[in-house]
């Protein structure tokens, strides 16, 4: 790709500044947790987990299935009031099949036990914030999450960064790039009839868009109840597939005000609506806010991938879906949405929540 067409990338997605690194800091036995990373509302918000409810859960192959069998409907069903109460659900039997998946893991976790000198060759350089490193962060004083990042810009092709991807799995991150782009774009097939619209009208939006790919690690951490591994927010972009790398619980979600413990399922992706699709659906279908903890004894490792449309578009509630009534979201321009989306600190839902037009 053209160092020109890079850079503009770069200034769109813009950067975050220079933090300690996480794994490291946690190698170091430290007794005293660094005030940056004493969060005192994780200990109050823990309070509030609900270990109970369990998120949806959505066959794959249900959903592609004949239309003539009953359980497709079902499924369409399930999978729209997944979509409209909850904005998450567990997708199994997606068919990436399970060894791609698996080289992924085993990659990713070579890449973490890597010394800090040689993951730093994948290190963000000033003022963006594709590699190895932290995003999100803007003034010296802001709160840290306790976690290290990898971010890739992994689709289109050509967005891709070559001196960010680790070596050893740019082969397993390319296969996985792929086939999870080709899951969530199916999803979104059926996603647009849930909604009333033709089947490729949500597809047509995504087939040729961006994917990034967020790496997250977790280090354990001795006052686990007193740091947060990822500040609570909704996802900017259009729909999210989780992959859970280690058997670690971590993930929560808001739902009526209270957070609930994420339970993964084997070998199933956690999908999330983010607020792109929120926007587009016109607030039908909603992005809803998670946070990651820590854990006191282990790591923990998960892969985000995230699915917007192309950066040259628009994004807007779509057409057909407020033929007959009010839009409630503004128009921006994709590449003005990435500069809003990365230009603050994480923060809930505020970032769709200033798109809102009432
Ligand atoms: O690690 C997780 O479970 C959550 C990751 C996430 O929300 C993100 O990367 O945006």
């Amino acid at each position: 790709m053209e160092t020109q067409d890079q850079e503009l990338l770069s200034e769109v997605y813009g950067g975050s500044l220079p933090v300690e690194n996480v794994q490291d800091l946690a190698s170091n036995n430290h007794k005293e947790i660094p005030p940056r990373y004493l969060r005192p509302e994780a200990e109050l918000d823990s309070v509030s987990v609900l270990q109970s409810l369990e998120l949806p859960v959505i066959d794959m192959t249900k959903l592609i299935a004949d239309n003539q069998h009953q359980w497709h409907h079902d499924e369409l069903a399930k999978l729209h009031l997944a979509c409209k109460d909850w904005g998450f659900f567990q997708l199994i039997n997606h068919g990436v099949p399970e060894e791609i998946i698996d080289k992924m893991k085993i990659d990713i976790e070579e890449f973490f036990k890597l010394s800090l000198v040689k993951k730093n060759a994948y290190a963000q350089q000033p003022n963006d914030v594709e590699g190895y490193g932290q995003a999100y962060v803007h003034s010296e004083d802001q709160k840290l999450d306790w976690g290290d990042m990898l971010f890739l810009r992994t689709l289109p092709l050509s967005h891709r960064n070559m001196r960010c991807w680790p070596i050893s799995f740019r082969e397993s991150l390319d296969k996985y790039s792929r086939e999870v782009q080709k899951v969530a774009v199916c999803v979104m097939k059926f996603m647009s009839r849930n909604l009333g619209l033709n089947s490729e009208t949500l597809c047509s939006k995504f087939e040729d868009g961006t994917q990034g790919m967020r790496i997250n690690y977790y280090p354990p951490c001795v006052e686990a109840d007193k740091v947060i591994g990822l500040t609570p927010h909704s996802d900017a972009t259009g729909l999210t597939m989780l992959l859970q790398v280690n058997d670690v619980q971590g993930l929560q979600i808001k739902k009526n005000g209270k957070w609930i413990v994420v339970k993964p399922v084997p070998g199933a992706f956690i999908v999330n609506i983010g607020d792109i699709i929120e926007i587009m659906s016109n607030g039908e279908y909603k992005s809803i806010e998670h946070r990651a903890v820590v854990n006191p004894e282990k790591q923990r490792i998960s892969v985000a991938a995230f699915h917007g449309p192309h950066t040259k578009g628009i994004i807007c509630p779509l057409p057909d879906v407020v033929r007959n009534c009010k839009a409630k979201y503004m128009t921006i321009s994709t590449e003005d949405y990435i500069r809003l989306q990365f230009s603050t600190k994480l923060d809930g839902k505020s970032r769709v929540d200033r798109l809102k037009l009432e």
